[in-house]
């Protein structure tokens, strides 16, 4: 077993999930709410360009006037409230703010196993998952002393969600996280696993790293935190999911999430347990699928849990690329990548993170069983997309 990866890892998972409640972040929160609340207002009064009515039988495509690269969609850009100032949310959500993004081109899907497979075929690339773990390497990202752990240890290997057999604290994420070595893109939930039947699902165990190489190999980028919330939304203006404010509007599920006891049973009451087939769902406004659910995406910002405070002090953000660094106080040691969308794993007494403003930290080379990813294009860059890989 992975010890001091694992360790490392989930201790610093713990600290995440417990950022609910979170005391000194509370703390830190209740002192913008003034800030907070005049944005508030603010949103409750700007003018709302991209504001729509939604279909989900009917979205309504880009009018860019340009010819759209292989299965993408244009985001044509605009300015948002990027963010929430709504109470039910994790502290690191807040607060709302303006941010202005110009139009970009995104992957309508998430990226499939078939897809990545081709990428694999064409290069050889070895995902972070398949190559023994770097000590030297690891070691930084752990507290000063850790010991080093059996080679054997340290073997290619990744995250697996094992669901308990029993009620278990959910502050606790190692109670059903494991690290299985031979885990990987291939072998989702390890040795005896295969995507066979699962081409069309979303990619998963695929590592920040792995992500950005396989976006640059297809001429395309990994989005930004701000690009991957303004085309979630949809051109809704500051709902609470991707297609408004009611979870199951008509009794329809709009996203693959969990039902039933977390982490316990998944009565799959949507359709899925585990990953489902990319596009099950309605696309947003925009005409993007799985926005919502089924697995995380990796965004190429820094995670800092404080950002949208930073972000807010400023009258508006244009195109903010992030932080210059990552920064979460309950891990300090593990440099994080912003992961947005939320995951079939996400359930409304655990986390709801497949809400647009939701947002997570994650190692850059940590993949697991309910992190995948897709990829943008600049609006300027249009000429990119003629010789660019699916
Ligand atoms: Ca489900």
């Amino acid at each position: 077993m992975h010890f001091s990866r694992i360790e490392g890892r989930i201790i610093a998972r713990n600290a995440s999930g417990a950022i609910w409640k979170d005391a000194q972040l509370a703390l830190l929160l209740c002192s913008l709410l003034g800030l907070a609340s005049a944005l508030l207002v603010l949103s409750e009064t700007m003018a709302s360009p991209n504001a729509a009515v939604f279909n989900p039988d009917k979205p309504f495509g880009p009018q860019s006037g340009r010819e759209a690269p292989p299965a993408m969609v244009w985001i044509p850009g605009g300015t948002f409230l990027m963010g929430t100032n709504d109470k039910e949310s994790f502290p690191s959500e807040r607060p709302a703010h303006l941010v202005q993004v110009e139009g970009f081109w995104m992957d309508e899907y998430d990226v499939t196993d078939a897809e990545f497979a081709k990428f694999v075929q064409a290069t050889g690339y070895p995902t972070t998952a398949e190559r023994p773990v770097n000590w030297e390497e690891l070691k930084e990202e752990l507290p000063p002393g850790t010991p080093k752990p059996d080679d054997g240890a340290l073997a290619p290997g990744s995250l697996v969600f094992i669901p308990t057999s029993g009620p278990v604290p959910l502050n606790d994420l190692s109670a059903w996280w494991r690290w299985v070595p031979g885990a990987n893109w291939r072998h989702p939930e390890g040795p005896g696993s295969s995507i066979q039947g699962r081409e069309n699902h979303p990619v998963v165990q695929v590592s920040w790293y792995d992500a950005v190489a396989y976006a640059q190999w297809a001429g395309k980028r990994l989005p930004t935190e701000a690009e991957w919330e303004f085309a979630a939304r949809g051109g809704l203006e500051s709902k609470r999911y991707v297609w408004g404010d009611d979870f199951k509007p008509g009794r329809r599920y709009m996203a693959n999430t969990w039902q039933g006891v977390f982490p316990v049973r998944d009565s799959g009451e949507d359709g899925f347990v585990g990953t489902s087939p990319v596009g099950s769902y309605p696309a947003n406004g925009y005409g993007l699928y799985d926005m919502a659910g089924n697995v995380w995406q990796w965004c190429s910002d820094w995670y800092r849990v404080d950002a949208h405070i930073e972000a807010a002090s400023k009258s508006v953000c244009r195109d903010p690329a992030g932080p210059a660094e990552s920064f979460d106080p309950a891990d300090l040691y593990a440099p994080k990548r912003v992961v947005k969308g939320g995951s079939f794993l996400c359930n409304p007494s655990y986390c709801e993170s497949y809400r647009p403003s939701a947002r997570r930290g994650t190692p850059p080379d940590t993949g697991s069983s309910y992190t995948g990813f897709r990829r943008v294009i600049s609006g300027d860059d249009t000429h990119v997309s003629s010789s660019a890989n699916n």
